[in-house]
């Protein structure tokens, strides 16, 4: 058992011991895992988590069918961003324009039942987006509240038409209530137990509908000092371009390039690490027993360094070319 478990780590494994059935278990393990402190002591620990949440999520499915076998997303590229919002935002709309993907859109609400993956690129890295059904009075399915506690962040998607504000409010509410909170977004019930504190950026749909500019500088003038604010028109395209970089950045990832001495680096296949990482972090992406063998390595990038030696904790900047050099 590693040391210093928070003692919130201990209450959850107390409601796994006590939860009935598989769903209730699988949320105390994500809680455990969501509180367990992030070192290597903890490496064993959170596998054996993983594997328990695996089984129980197989047990669950071969239960209830094969439909919910498919609405855990393996995670693909880059980074996992889920979608959500209230029914007829455009959430589906969104996937549909800026993925390869083609969920189902149309003028009724609750139209999306399920979960649809796509792809969007974005220079030279892809990111995966995830469309999700919309958060209604009912509570969310157990399955979405696992795909939005996973997901590295998230997009909040309002329709600009239809009072947005009231719609921010509803769905921070009930992330909320799925012990979810945002950032360091201020709400009115903060939860006693807070399992995932994501990543968030606001987008404002439906741009291209008339008298929507007003609620968009509302949206802002509320939320713009603490969170990113986009707005666009899903369907008419207007600022999907800024979206795509404002989800990366949102993301707070970088992406570094390795090269072997004497080559060019591979400028088409970046490792994407996140921010504050360092040249053993990057070691270890390429493989995982490279951390330890990484003796030091050289650094262009950035027009800050020219080939120099750096160590192993030297921090990474977005756009590095790094050479590493193991010991013999
Ligand atoms: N004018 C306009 N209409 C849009 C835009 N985006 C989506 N819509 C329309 O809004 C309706 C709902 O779009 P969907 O993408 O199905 O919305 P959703 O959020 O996935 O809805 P649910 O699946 O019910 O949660 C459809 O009639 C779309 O054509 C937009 O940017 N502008
Ligand atoms: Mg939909």
């Amino acid at each position: 058992m590693p040391a210093n478990l928070p003692p919130q780590y201990f209450e959850a494994e107390k409601r796994f011991r006590s939860a009935r059935g598989a769903e209730e278990k699988i949320m105390a393990l994500e809680e455990m895992l969501a509180i367990m402190p992030k070192h290597k002591g903890t490496d064993h620990l959170k596998a054996d988590l993983r594997r328990k949440i695996a089984k129980l999520t197989d047990e669950s499915e071969r239960r209830v069918g094969a439909k919910r076998a498919s609405m855990l997303v393996e995670k693909e590229g880059a980074a996992q961003v889920v979608i959500i919002g209230l029914p007829n935002a455009g959430k589906s709309q969104l996937v549909a324009s800026i993925t390869n993907a083609l969920p189902e859109v149309a003028e009724y609400p609750f139209t999306t039942h399920t979960v649809t993956p796509g792809m969007m690129e974005f220079e030279n890295i892809k990111i995966q987006l995830i469309d999700t059904p919309p958060l209604s009075e009912q509570p969310a399915e157990w399955w979405l509240r696992h795909i939005i506690i996973r997901a590295d962040a998230l997009l909040l998607v309002v329709d600009l038409s239809n009072d947005p504000l009231a719609q921010l409010e509803n769905i921070t509410t009930q992330l909320g209530s799925m012990r979810i909170v945002i950032g360091n977004l201020k709400t009115n019930e903060e939860p006693d137990i807070i399992l995932s504190r994501k990543k968030a950026l606001i987008i404002g749909n439906k741009v291209d509908l008339e008298a929507t500019a007003g609620s968009y500088i509302a949206l802002r003038n509320k939320y713009g000092r603490q969170l990113p604010v986009a707005a666009i028109s899903a369907k008419q395209g207007n600022g999907l371009e800024e979206l795509r970089y404002e989800i990366y950045k949102m993301l707070d990832i970088i992406r570094v390039y390795t090269k072997a001495p004497g080559q060019k680096p591979e400028l088409n296949d970046p490792i994407v690490l996140d921010k504050g990482s360092t040249l053993a972090d990057a070691a270890a992406e390429v493989h995982k027993d490279f951390r330890a063998k990484l003796r030091y390595a050289r650094i262009w990038g950035s027009g800050k360094h020219d080939g120099v030696m750096a160590k192993r904790d030297h921090i990474l900047q977005d756009g590095d070319i790094i050479e590493l050099h193991q010991s013999k």
